[in-house]
């Protein structure tokens, strides 16, 4: 037998980007797992990327391309060979553009990672179509923003220096499920005996294990900020030396924060006042602390102020100063990606196309043209992406995808939501089967990953695809041509040492250990802002404050429960639904609720629910839990449609509203009412 061992990257949309070693038996992948070399995976994969193998092998995966038959959204196809479908698709395309190259729309976000089958050879095509482009903001803009007018960029501690924490605050974080690197981190703090605290709506599986649980209403996060602020100051638990040298604003900062006092930020974040004192004694008075920031906290309207307001904690204390003090919500702005050089928007050539925000996918696709529009959206390419099923309001979603007269082009690894509602789905490669190069938002090493196993069926990689399409549509500019290795190495130009990569998979950037210990944060001013400047010549406040969610639901409202939708352990987003061991793990989509809320409705554990509001509606199983707050329940996961209750998944409710700062979704703020299904079918 012919063993081999193939070093890869994990290309899932995960802070953690592990190093995965796949073990090839004969060309056929038989085991994948995480690389002992590579310390920040420690030879450890979460149990979704463990079962690797069953995801590529799939009975499922689609090995060929397939051309609709029945109607939009029916899901029926029949076989084409790939001539026939490229050469229809490029002289569709043709067509629309020699009208007008903006009805053509690329859709892609994080389904991969990867610097080179994500926007690499794809952006070149779509820069030289002179095709709209996407505002990619459906996960992470409000938080990015708010940390840039903040911070200055996607930068902050390391995330090994978590473990020497005297003091870590796991805020909108279910690291357990969604970070689970992290998270060892955390527990060796923990050993070493630091207090962890978690602030989450949600009773999580990390808020469990934490020595203290904030149970904050859903977008109240500024407020317990504010109010954190309020009291560092009031007992002046503040490094004043840190605040003179390092910061800016601070006068009108202290004017904001004492009108929060810990009773009035009590009463917006429904939480006990004692329990902000405390929080706030913590944080002035242990050291180092940390706080570890996700993207769970920032998916509501105030979403960009209030990752602001708890970026400005670390600087009051003076945190930063030691190398396991400070905050990190993301590290991808350490990473010097070479983006110009790797998606070519000079074949723009002077062209400068509208911008359609991904968040909004659902009213776009329904739009007419319009002198403000621009024309109507004609024909989409999906890749990366399952936006039928994670896309929010997806009644509006669907009725844009199931539009006769758009052309609609998937490329993916199964029939997804999406796919059901394509013209032609393209078969795409694994992560097992193509090069990429990777960055990470979770750490600050590059990772390179070498194809394991050749491509299965019928597959093409994503690049393959866009130069193929780029030959039939005469587009000869010699970037058109260059193979995925080449791509690899124009990613991070000299910045790493490819050789290295080469040899063993993995390369560190040179990050200090406490970046900001001396200041030096990457804004305009070298300081962290309080103020921003910029934000306040927009005319907005260049201060953080709390802004309510645009639904703050009431008991006596039409829809007087508040529903987030955080992620579900098993899943990644949509991927892995649809793998069986996976699915059997979660089970199925479920509602977890208040025993209060569950009882004032008549609703006992295990009773299908209909969760509803003027968008939509979503039928699941109802889980009297405690980890549901009263008046707020917890839609987990983001299931395939076709695989939840009735066709149906928690996105039939969630609004298109976008958040205060970079016009993301506001997912987790979402007013509904919920009652049992059987007293209403
Ligand atoms: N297993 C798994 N891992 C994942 C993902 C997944 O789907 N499954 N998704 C990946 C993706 S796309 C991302 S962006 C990352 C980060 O993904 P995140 O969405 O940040 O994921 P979580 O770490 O689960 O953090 C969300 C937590 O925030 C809580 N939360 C909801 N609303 C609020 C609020 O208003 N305030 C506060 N303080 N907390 C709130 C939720 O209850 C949940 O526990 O994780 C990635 N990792
Ligand atoms: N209600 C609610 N909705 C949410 C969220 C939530 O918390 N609640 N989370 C939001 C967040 S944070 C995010 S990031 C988005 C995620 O949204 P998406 O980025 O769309 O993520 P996935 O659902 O994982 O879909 C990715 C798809 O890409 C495909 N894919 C993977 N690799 C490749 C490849 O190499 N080539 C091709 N062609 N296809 C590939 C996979 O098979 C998969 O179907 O969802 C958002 N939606
Ligand atoms: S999903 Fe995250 S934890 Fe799991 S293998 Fe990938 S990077 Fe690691
Ligand atoms: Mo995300």
């Amino acid at each position: 037998m012919n063993t081999i061992a193939v070093r890869g990257a994990c290309p899932h949309d995960c802070p953690d980007t592990c190093a995965l070693i796949t073990t090839v038996d004969n060309g056929v992948a038989v085991r994948v797992q995480g690389n002992p070399d590579h310390p920040h995976t420690d030879g450890v994969l979460c149990t979704k990327v463990s079962r690797y193998t069953e995801r590529t092998y799939h009975p499922h995966r689609l090995l060929h391309p397939l051309r609709r038959t029945g109607p939009k959204g029916s899901g029926q196809f029949e076989r084409v060979d790939w001539d026939t479908a490229l050469e229809d698709i490029a002289s569709r395309l043709e067509v629309i553009a020699a009208r007008n190259p903006e009805a053509i729309q690329p859709y892609s976000y994080a389904g991969t990672m990867g610097l080179v089958q994500g926007e690499g050879m794809a952006a070149r095509f779509f820069h030289r179509l002179g095709a709209s482009l996407l505002d990619r903001t459906i996960c992470a803009n409000a938080g990015a923003e708010g940390l840039m007018h903040t911070l200055g960029g996607k930068v902050g501690m390391k995330v090994e220096h978590f473990a020497e924490a005297g003091l870590i605050l796991i805020w909108g974080s279910n690291s357990i499920a969604s970070n689970l690197h992290f998270w060892r981190q955390a527990q060796q703090a923990k050993r070493n005996g630091a207090r962890l605290i978690c602030i989450d709506p949600r009773r999580s599986e990390t808020a469990e294990k934490c020595h203290d649980h904030i149970a904050l209403r859903p977008g109240t996060d500024a407020a317990l900020a504010l109010a954190v602020m309020h009291e560092l100051i009031t007992h002046d638990w503040l490094d004043h030396d840190y605040i003179a040298a390092h910061t800016l604003g601070w006068e009108r900062l202290r004017e904001r924060a004492l009108q929060w006092s810990p009773q009035r930020a009590a009463d917006v974040c429904g939480v006990p006042v004692q329990q902000i004192q405390d929080l706030a004694q913590a944080y002035g008075t242990t050291r180092p602390a940390a706080i570890r920031l996700n993207y769970g906290m920032q998916r509501v309207r105030g979403g960009g102020n209030a990752v602001r307001a708890v970026a400005c904690l670390p600087a009051l204390v003076g945190a930063w100063r030691h190398r396991a003090g400070g905050l990190l919500l993301s590290s991808s702005g350490f990473f010097p990606i070479q983006r110009t050089a790797l998606q070519r928007p000079d074949l723009l050539a002077g062209r400068t196309p509208r911008t359609i925000n991904m968040s909004t996918i659902g009213d776009d696709l329904l739009r007419e043209a319009s002198p403000v529009f621009g024309p109507k959206i004609e024909a989409l390419i999906v890749y990366n992406s399952n936006p039928v099923a994670v896309a929010p309001e997806s009644p509006r979603v669907v009725e844009g995808f199931v539009r006769e007269d758009m052309f609609t082009v998937v490329l993916e690894h199964f029939q997804t939501d999406t796919a059901d509602h394509a013209d032609y789905i393209l078969p795409a490669t694994t992560q097992l089967e193509h090069w990429d190069i990777h960055a990470s938002y979770g750490h600050t090493d590059v990772l390179l990953n070498r194809p394991a196993i050749a491509p299965l069926g019928e597959a093409r990689t994503n690049t393959d695809i866009f130069r193929a399409l780029a030959r039939l549509m005469g587009f000869d500019d010699p970037c058109f041509s260059e193979d995925d290795l080449t791509l690899c190495r124009t990613a991070f130009g000299g910045a790493v040492d490819f050789d290295q990569l080469l040899e063993t998979g993995f390369a560190s950037l040179p990050v200090p250990d406490a970046p900001f210990a001396h200041g030096g944060f990457p804004t305009a001013t070298g300081r962290c802002e309080f103020f921003s400047e910029r934000l306040a010549s927009q005319g907005l406040d260049g201060l953080p404050d709390h802004l309510p969610n645009y639904e703050t639901p009431t008991a006596g409202d039409r829809y007087p429960l508040a529903m987030i939708s955080p992620p579900a352990r098993n899943f990644l987003n949509s991927s892995f639904v649809n793998v069986q061991s996976l699915r059997d793990i979660e089970g199925e989509p479920v509602l977890e609720m208040h025993a209060d809320d569950a009882q004032a409705r008549g609703i006992e554990s295990g009773q299908m629910v209909r969760i509803f509001n003027d968008r939509g509606e979503y039928r699941c199983k109802a889980e009297v839990s405690r980890r549901a707050r009263p008046g707020v329940v917890n839609g987990l996961g983001v299931w395939w449609r076709k695989l939840g209750a009735f066709g149906t998944n928690v996105n039939e409710v969630t609004s298109q509203r976008l958040t205060d700062l970079g016009r993301g979704p506001v997912f987790y703020d979402c007013a509904v009412e919920v009652q049992p299904l059987a007293e209403t079918v």
